[in-house]
């Protein structure tokens, strides 16, 4: 009898929530943005929490490649833009945390599990800058992958998420045109040796760019999930090509030569095709055996621990504050 009622119980649960994840779906086909506190199936939002905070933690460790030039850029002009550069994307860490908090996580927690490995960031962050002209590359091809990833996340369907979005392309945009013109001054009114220079950095972060945009779509986990949801607009594989094909005739212009020998104008279709992308090297870097991982995971750990006095400091201000500001009240209500 007890059990019957218990079953009867389950079964209405389960009807509710079958309701609700229809009415959430049909919002979701509708356009809506979903806001925090709107009803979101559990799974929605662990994507959403592991999607920005990846992002996140990749927007952070990604100032450590570039961090690495400030001291050594080559003029005053060069040095403001890159520290510009460099703190925006601090900037766009602190807007993602933001935003993941909205889903009822903190960034503490948040920054402890990238600690933990736990969380990633982006394979790419894992190589080395080598020259100035890694600088180049950075702006013009990882800032550049990042916005063709990003303009579609704009219209994600995560009110906070979307809305962090359209603000950090701008500034994206703006990276990656002063990595284009750095590319530009290395390339067309440079030395023979800077075009060396460039030519070499482009070999390297090629294949490591194209990664970036995450595994082949027969590979991918979570694309079908997060299209339904149109977290995701574009597949990892569709978003890749449209990099490739608006990239092709920048380096063109710059007189370079892509490191894939397979590389290849389709007429037909009229997309440029690439040979086969090396997924061990993908893999091996993602599980922490990329050449710089070892090194940004020592950064963000030491980071965390010197900035402690900062964060208790923080909290014993703002609680000194407040004490001031409750016995304020009470005298006054005296
Ligand atoms: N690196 O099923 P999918 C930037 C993982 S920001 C490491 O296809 P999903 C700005 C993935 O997490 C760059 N791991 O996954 C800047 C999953 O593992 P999990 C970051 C990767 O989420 C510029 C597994 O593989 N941008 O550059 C990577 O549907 C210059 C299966 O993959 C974003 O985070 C990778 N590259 O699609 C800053 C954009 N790719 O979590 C400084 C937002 C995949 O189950 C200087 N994120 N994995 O253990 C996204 O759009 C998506 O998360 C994708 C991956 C497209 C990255």
């Amino acid at each position: 009898m007890y059990t019957q009622a218990l079953n009867i119980k389950d079964m209405a649960a389960a009807a509710e929530d079958s309701a609700f994840d229809a009415r959430f779906q049909s919002r979701v086909d509708a356009e809506e943005k979903i806001e925090p506190n709107d009803w979101m199936p559990d799974a929605y939002r662990r994507t959403l929490v592991r999607q920005i905070a990846q992002h996140a933690h990749s927007e952070i460790v990604g100032m450590l490649p570039e961090g690495n030039w400030i001291t050594r850029a080559p003029s005053l002009k060069r040095k403001a833009a890159l520290l510009a550069k460099v703190q925006d994307e601090g900037g766009h860490g602190a807007y993602l945390y933001a935003a993941a908090e909205t889903l009822g996580v903190s960034r503490e927690d948040l920054v402890e599990q990238l600690l933990d490995g736990k969380q990633k960031y982006s394979s790419i962050f894992n190589y080395p800058t080598l020259s100035w002209a890694d600088i180049g590359i950075i702006g013009w091809l990882v800032d550049g992958a990042a916005i063709m990833n990003q303009i579609p996340l704009c219209r994600c369907s995560y009110g906070p998420y979307a809305r962090a979005m359209i603000r950090i392309c701008k500034e994206e945009s703006f990276h990656q045109r002063q990595g284009y013109e750095i590319m530009v001054t290395l390339c067309r009114d440079g030395t023979p040796e800077q075009k060396a220079m460039a030519q070499d950095a482009l070999n390297r972060w090629w294949w490591p760019v194209l990664m970036m945009f995450g595994p082949s779509d027969k590979d991918s986990q979570h694309t079908d999930k997060s299209m339904r949801w149109k977290i995701k607009r574009f597949t990892n594989d569709d978003l890749r090509q449209k990099f490739i094909d608006a990239t092709v005739p920048q380096g063109q212009y710059l007189g370079l030569t892509f490191p894939d020998p397979a590389m290849k104008h389709n007429d037909r279709t009229g997309h440029w095709e690439h040979g086969e992308i090396d997924w061990s090297e993908f893999k091996r870097v993602v599980a922490g055996d990329g050449p710089c991982n070892r090194q940004r995971m020592k950064q963000r750990r030491d980071a965390n621990e010197n900035g402690a006095w900062v964060r208790e400091a923080a909290l014993a201000f703002a609680q000194k504050r407040r004490a001031r500001a409750e016995a304020a009240a009470r005298i006054a209500a005296e």
